[in-house]
């Protein structure tokens, strides 16, 4: 999108001006300084942009608003630091209370020199935050740094969309720029990527959800779905949508959707293949509802494919949020409306070209679940039989409590066979109050809930078994591996001589004395015979009950380690 004019070698500036021109800025106001220089020299080598340079930012930013009022386009203003920024404060604040889209780019000194008694610098940072819609800043590091580049080219585009979006307004974008100043490259830039927003209304319009539906149609789909309520009519939605032939679906057990046959064990797919056959079988587009993930593959897998693929997140979002690197709509409204419309209209033009993909990934989960499966078999004593153990036997209308550490991992590779409902606190995934969620969530259903924790995660949370009139449907099930066993399985810590002692820390936990205490019956299990035993019990109506299952800590972080290194035999 560079024109042919030199342009500032500041990559995050031409980024910055890349988006603004992609998503509609033609006006740009100018106020002369030497820390904007690279801002401002990114202005001028845009031919597309009318640029206006006036050097009193007070009545420059009034006049951007008179221009965004009459032109109904957001207009960007441009100014250096100190005092200048603090001279568009008024024609902000109109803007605001008006509903006028300003995009407010005000240069900085990088973060060491504020407050250090260097010139004409003070508190730039949200220095509007009460007047604008949202504040950002853009490091004055990194410059040449992919991630860096892939985060301000999405917080630009956040801020675009912000501006312009349900009420209008302001938006402010601090940027810090280190010397030299006034450098400039011929060097071309790649095309950045815009991310458009769709809304309730721009899809109430049919056309749109056609021509989006051709483009489902003619796509390679992955539909990924993160943690969710349970919800029937998501459910019907996404069960049709993932019968459509060039969709394979990735839903995570969290998602709280049940689609048999067409659900891929993620885990286990995308361990059972060497990266460059799943990089082959990569989607270009990707389909996502839900929260956040739990599977780091999915993630990594994603990512590292982002280049050929782009993702249309359905749902509302309190922000441009792009897991995958590799967004392009964001699509606030109701997701199974939205999957359902896009269904009706891709099933009327089916593409025979893509017609493969869900059948190739299809094959691809057989193999990878029954080679996991066998290995499962085969495994002795560990957490990742007595979890296959315990699953299989939970009666299919309980719902299930996981915490974080790996139950809600291992739930997730062993959960062909779905309860009715699946929650775990993975909002921000901490284990700090799991049990005392679990109870909340027992108060609130008639049938049974069981949380399946770890034992720190339970030693943490102990204030939950004190909790008034917990509901005698409700089960505990710790399982016990002498502290945080995730640590013995992550790549970053499972190698530390520090990890047993300050990353398990194995918690004290006298749980037959709180049982007892607490008027809880108390079961323990510490092989396979033994849980089978007290799983014959456990689910069955009447008292409370807590289950500890004893395995040992570092065996099963190999036997989880080398279930994620079987491969799928080559034929
Ligand atoms: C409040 C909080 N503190 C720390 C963490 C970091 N953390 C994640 S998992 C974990 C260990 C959990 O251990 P445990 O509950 O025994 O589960 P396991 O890993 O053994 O399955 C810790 C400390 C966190 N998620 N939340
Ligand atoms: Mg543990």
């Amino acid at each position: 999108m560079s024109g042919m004019l030199q342009d500032t070698d500041k990559t995050f500036c031409r980024i910055l001006f890349d988006v603004m021109l992609g998503k509609g800025v033609r006006d740009v106001v100018c106020s002369p300084g030497s820390r904007n220089a690279p801002l401002l020299i990114a202005a001028a080598s845009r031919e597309e942009l009318h640029k206006h340079v006036v050097v009193d930012e007070r009545s420059a930013a009034f006049m951007a608003l008179g221009m965004a009022c009459v032109s109904r386009r957001p207009v960007a203003l441009v100014c250096t630091s100190g005092t200048a920024l603090l001279n568009y404060a008024p024609a902000v604040a109109e803007a605001f209370y008006q509903s006028v889209p300003l995009i407010v780019l005000t240069a900085d000194r990088p973060e060491q020199w504020i407050d250090q008694d260097d010139s004409q610098t003070l508190r730039q940072f949200e220095a509007f935050s009460n007047y604008v819609k949202k504040s950002y800043e853009i490091p004055s590091w990194g410059d040449e740094d992919r991630e860096l580049q892939w985060y301000v080219n999405r917080i630009m585009n956040d801020a675009m969309i912000e501006a312009t979006s349900r009420r209008q307004g302001p938006v402010h974008v601090n940027v810090r720029l280190g010397e030299p100043l006034g450098r400039k490259t011929r060097n071309p830039l790649p095309s950045q990527r815009i991310i458009d927003m769709l809304t309730s209304d721009t899809i109430a319009n049919r056309e749109v959800v056609k021509e989006l539906a051709a483009e489902v149609a003619g796509s390679k789909v992955m539909f990924v779905a993160g943690f969710m309520p349970p919800d029937s009519r998501m459910q019907r939605a996404a069960a049709e949508f993932c019968r459509l032939h060039n969709v394979v679906a990735m839903t995570e057990t969290l998602s709280n959707l049940h689609l048999g046959r067409y659900a891929c064990d993620i885990d286990a797919v995308l361990t059972a293949f060497p990266d460059e056959e799943l990089d082959r079988m990569a989607p270009d587009l990707v389909v996502s509802v839900g929260g956040s993930l739990v599977s780091r593959k999915l993630k990594e897998y994603l990512r590292r494919n982002s280049g050929r693929c782009r993702h249309w997140s359905l749902g509302w979002h309190h922000t441009t949020s792009d897991c995958f690197q590799s967004l392009t709509k964001r699509v606030e409204a109701d997701p199974a409306r939205m999957l359902h419309s896009l269904y009706v209209e891709a099933m009327k033009k089916p593409d025979s070209s893509v017609a493969g993909f869900g059948p190739l990934w299809e094959k691809a989960k057989e193999q990878a679940s029954s080679a996991k499966r066998r290995y499962v078999e085969s495994i002795s004593w560990s957490e990742l039989k007595a979890f296959s153990m315990i699953l299989s036997k939970m009666p299919t209308t309980c719902n299930l409590f996981l915490s974080n550490g790996t139950s809600v991992r291992y739930a997730q590779l062993l959960g062909q066979r779905l309860p009715h409902a699946s929650y775990c606190n993975r909002g921000v995934s901490g284990i700090d109050g799991c049990s005392s969620t679990a109870v909340g969530c027992a108060k609130g259903f008639k049938g049974m809930t069981v949380l399946v924790t770890g034992d720190m995660s339970m030693a943490y949370d102990l204030n939950s078994l004190a909790l008034p009139d917990i509901p005698s449907e409700m089960r505990i099930i710790v399982m016990d591996n002498r502290g945080g066993g995730i640590f013995r399985f992550i790549r970053s810590t499972s190698q530390l001589e520090e990890r047993e002692e300050y990353f398990c820390a194995p918690p004290v936990l006298p749980l037959r004395q709180l049982a007892a205490g607490y008027g809880w019956e108390y079961l323990e299990a510490g092989d396979e015979k033994e849980l089978k035993a007290s799983l014959a019990t456990f689910f069955s109506p009447g008292n409370r009950k807590i289950l500890r299952v004893v395995c040992d800590g570092e065996s099963s972080a190999e036997i989880l380690k080398r279930y994620m290194e079987v491969r799928v035999d080559k034929e």
